[in-house]
């Protein structure tokens, strides 16, 4: 009985610190040179509910003009480094500075996205934004 506990302690010793490892892989801060950007993330539907969502994320850079030419880039993921497998990859460019891709999400709680803008002759940046979903 008592090992039985014993070992139950130590599996969710394990998958608690496998939900760690991911939590404490760091979101790289940005650049100190890098170029301030206006990263705008809705969700349809909106408020974001578990299951099917666009994700839209409308760039514009620190004067206020929509960015064009970037590549962006989406690592998705609960807070708190819970794992529901990678969801991460490159968004489509809508013109217009809108980026945007699909996902689901698997779980209510708040998802965090890593964001990361690429552009020509410019410091990469990564930015974290934080979305709440609704079960
Ligand atoms: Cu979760």
């Amino acid at each position: 009985m008592k090992a039985k506990f014993s070992l139950y302690v130590m599996m969710l010793a394990l998958v608690l610190s496998a939900c760690m490892n991911g939590a404490a892989a760091p979101a790289s801060a940005p650049a100190a040179d890098a170029p301030g950007y206006q990263i705008e993330l809705t969700t349809n539907p909106n408020p974001s509910a578990v299951g099917d969502s666009e994700i839209i994320m409308d760039v514009k850079d620190n004067k206020g003009m929509p960015v064009t030419d970037a590549i962006v880039r989406l690592n998705a993921g609960m807070s708190g480094g819970m794992n529901h497998g990678d969801i991460n990859g490159r968004a489509d460019n809508k013109g217009g500075g809108k980026y945007g891709t699909r996902l689901k999400f698997s779980m209510a709680g708040e998802w965090n996205f890593n964001v990361t803008i690429e552009r020509p002759n410019q410091p990469k940046f990564n930015k974290d934004l934080k979305v709440m979903v609704k079960s």
